[in-house]
């Protein structure tokens, strides 16, 4: 279920402090600590998987709950509507995919421009 050296399981025991978006049962999410946009915050399971190299079927179902909490915790934290606002979702996967934390993680990226390349 955890990994007891992984820092994002200690964010989800609070073993680690971090702001707070988001929690239930399965899912918690909180701000990045080194922001690359006006919004940035994370969202995590609280199942240690890894990474996306990891998500099997079993996880589809969590995989979803995290991508459909995406949107609504987005304009809570301030991202403006679709389709004018709107904001990023990036999952870096492996260390060739721009992965630190090695604990599966949707970026959820947002708010008025320049932030944004391409
Ligand atoms: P990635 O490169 O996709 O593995 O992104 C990991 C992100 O995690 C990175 O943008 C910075 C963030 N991060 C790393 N350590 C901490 C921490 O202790 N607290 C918070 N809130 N974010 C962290």
């Amino acid at each position: 279920m955890h990994d007891p050296n992984c820092l994002f399981c200690k964010i989800t025991q609070g073993q680690i402090p971090s702001r707070k978006v988001y929690e239930d049962e399965a899912v918690f999410a909180f701000h990045d600590i080194r922001p690359s946009a006006p919004v940035h915050f994370l969202i995590v399971p609280k199942l240690h998987v890894p990474s996306m190299a990891q998500a099997t079927d079993e996880h589809a179902a969590l995989i979803g709950r995290m991508m459909v909490l995406a949107p609504k915790l987005a304009l809570q934290e301030g991202c403006n509507p679709y389709p004018d606002g709107g904001f990023r979702i990036v999952v870096n996967t492996g260390t060739e995919g721009g992965q630190e934390v090695h604990h599966l993680h949707l970026h959820v990226m947002g708010g008025p421009r320049p932030w944004l390349r391409g």
